[in-house]
């Protein structure tokens, strides 16, 4: 086996022949196409960067896998693969992504009601690859060639259900009909439902005749392979004992409804609630970071599965991959909602290491931000200091045994937008000083950062399909507004630990968003907590879209915790004049509308960032 360096830290075992040990500060990791050793390669999370990209829209780096390619029609598959992934890890880099958080791997049903699963989440075999993406052996290399760069991959799985495998045979005819008769249960109004996607029936879906119902619907596996339509794998998944069969969700606020239901679009719902099922979950996934060495996986649509699932399915992947070298494997979950409560009770002790933090897209990044455009619709900074203020109660405050070592309520997903929200610059109206006000929010808050691809190149579609542009026809220049931009706040970060690790105080939120003196102010500190003694910043958004404001309101000044004296750097544009704070602690920093400043003590200012 050919080996080569890489500079992170971890043992090394060869396929039971040898062991090698490796220099310090040097790892191994095994060439193109080989199976890996797995290692863990991280340190902490929330030093990373995360780029979340959909493979198919990325980059076309082979040609040979572009069957059913129809250009243009994003409904369709464009070509993206894992080689174009490789092939651009300079672009990433340049940008400061550290991290690459990648669209599901596995082979997928191709097509439904003429949309094609480019995206992934169709799942139909999970002991196979998607091959318009590639091989095992491209797969590999694209990790391998990440990791020897220093660079991460989380991988996309869902849990909860499979791709649209199988109908109920309402009437019991032994094929899919679009439409039959409803329940035809005396009294019920007729109703034309589908078999391929009928609605929710709380006794699950049922079967009817001419004499009324006859038992539970039939369900019934498709045999099309011309579109990958075929029985579900691995094991039981191809049986119709492992899924719910009580049709597709209409009230997503109804537990029973949302845990039990065929998720939108026809997606059969596993019964995750069967340890045979959990079982294969766990060793499906995990056979793939075995073979591939991802480092962590984001986990799709975890509130449409019962909750007492996550802390066997988490516990267990960890113990297994835990026993192979993989530690600090990050699990975060998707839960698309605004609830911070119900969002924060999948962090829960033995459960994830963390969440994508939606209720921050809805109540920050969507009500403060993305509405600036319009004053009748801009909500003030103070329901950000109201979301943050229900962080140590709703989260996680202490590790997951055996997880990534971070308190879930500091290791948070923070993302302005993602493929299944319009993106901000569809929804702001094109404020493109706003977006980058929002990176700059989401480079210097705790948690973990993530960058929907194409972000960097000002991307403005809006609603699915047409937030998922192709990248590649951009020619991936690095050199717009936006992306030295995030360049430069993914290099702030990056420089001071204390915008990585330090705990958050805030000491000015703000109602107002018209003519007010702190409209639109929102400031922050990042001190001590993990970052320790010393390290300090204070960061100053003005998220009004008209005006300059100030961190002060008629007599009443902006208090921080720096010493008296203390002279401030604007690090994020230092051409800006030096501000001290007074005998009192007390600082009026004035910021320009949409704009922030960074500021640093001056003797801890690192050169040349
Ligand atoms: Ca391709
Ligand atoms: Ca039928
Ligand atoms: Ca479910």
């Amino acid at each position: 086996m050919q080996l080569r360096h890489t500079p992170c830290v971890l043992t090394l075992t060869i396929a039971g022949v040898a062991a090698l040990v490796p220099e310090a500060g040097c790892v191994q990791v095994p060439q193109d196409g080989q199976q890996p050793s797995l290692a863990t390669h991280v340190q902490d999370w929330r030093d990373e960067v995360v780029y979340q990209l959909i493979v198919d829209r990325f980059a076309d780096g082979d040609v040979n896998n572009d069957f059913d390619v129809e250009p243009g029609s994003l409904a369709q598959y464009q070509g993206g693969d894992w080689k174009g992934v490789e092939d651009n890890l300079d672009y990433l880099q340049t940008l400061g992504v550290t991290t690459l958080w990648i669209s599901p791997i596995v082979q997928n049903v191709d097509s439904d009601a003429d949309i094609s699963g480019y995206h992934g989440y169709w799942q139909q075999d999970l002991t196979k690859l998607n091959a318009h993406f590639g091989d095992l052996a491209a797969l590999r290399s694209m990790v391998a060639t990440a990791h020897d760069r220093g660079m991460k991959i989380v991988l996309d799985i869902v849990c909860n259900h499979m791709g649209q495998v199988f109908f109920y045979d309402i009437n019991k005819n032994g094929r899919p009909d679009d439409y039959v008769n409803g329940s035809n249960q005396p009294g019920d109004p007729i109703v034309q439902i589908s078999e391929y996607d009928p609605p929710w029936e709380p006794g699950g879906v049922l079967s009817f005749s001419q004499e009324g119902t006859s038992g539970r619907a039939p369900i019934l596996f498709f045999d099309d392979p011309s579109i990958n339509r075929v029985v579900p794998q691995p094991g039981i998944l191809g049986t119709a004992g492992a899924y719910h069969g009580f049709g597709h969700i209409e009230n997503f606020d109804d537990v029973a409804q949302r845990t039990l239901g065929d998720f939108t679009g026809g997606l059969k719902d596993l019964a995750t609630e069967l340890p045979e099922v959990r079982a294969t979950l766990v060793d499906a996934f995990a056979r793939w970071v075995e073979q591939v060495d991802f480092d962590g996986y984001r986990i799709d649509t975890i509130k449409h599965v019962e909750s007492d699932f996550w802390p066997v399915f988490a516990g267990n992947t960890r113990a297994r991959l835990s026993g192979e070298g993989k530690n600090d494997f990050l699990m975060f979950g998707e839960a698309f909602d605004g609830d911070d409560q119900l969002v924060g009770s999948y962090t829960a002790p033995g459960m994830l290491d963390s969440v994508f933090y939606f209720p921050q897209h809805f109540s920050v990044f969507a009500n403060v931000f993305e509405n600036a455009y319009s004053p009748a619709l801009a909500q003030g900074t103070d329901q950000i200091q109201a979301l943050w203020d229900q962080k140590t109660t709703n989260y996680g405050t202490q590790p997951q045994p055996g997880g990534i070592g971070v308190a879930p309520y500091k290791a948070l997903v923070n993302f302005i937008d993602n493929h299944d929200v319009p993106r901000f610059l569809f929804a702001s109206n094109g404020d493109v000083a706003a977006l980058r006000n929002a990176l700059t929010l989401v480079f210097t808050e705790d948690g973990i950062p993530c960058v929907y691809y194409g972000t960097e190149q000002e991307f403005s579609g809006g609603n699915d399909p047409g937030n998922r542009e192709v990248l590649w026809t951009t020619g991936f220049p690095t050199d717009g507004d936006t992306f030295t931009h995030i360049q430069k706040v993914a290099g702030l970060r990056k420089a001071y630990v204390a915008l990585r690790h330090g705990d958050t105080k805030v000491v000015w939120s703000s109602s107002h968003v018209a003519q007010e003196d702190d409209a639109g102010i929102f400031a922050f500190e990042r001190a001590g907590g993990d970052a320790g003694t010393g390290p300090y910043a204070l960061v100053v958004l003005n998220t009004n879209d008209f005006k300059t404001s100030s961190t002060s309101n008629g007599s009443v000044v902006m208090q921080t915790s720096a010493p008296a004296g203390t002279t401030l750097v604007d690090v994020l544009d230092p051409a800006h004049a030096t501000a001290t704070v007074d005998s009192s602690g007390q600082l009026q920093v004035s910021v320009p509308a949409q704009a922030a400043k960074i500021l640093v003590p001056q003797d801890q200012v690192v050169q040349g960032v």
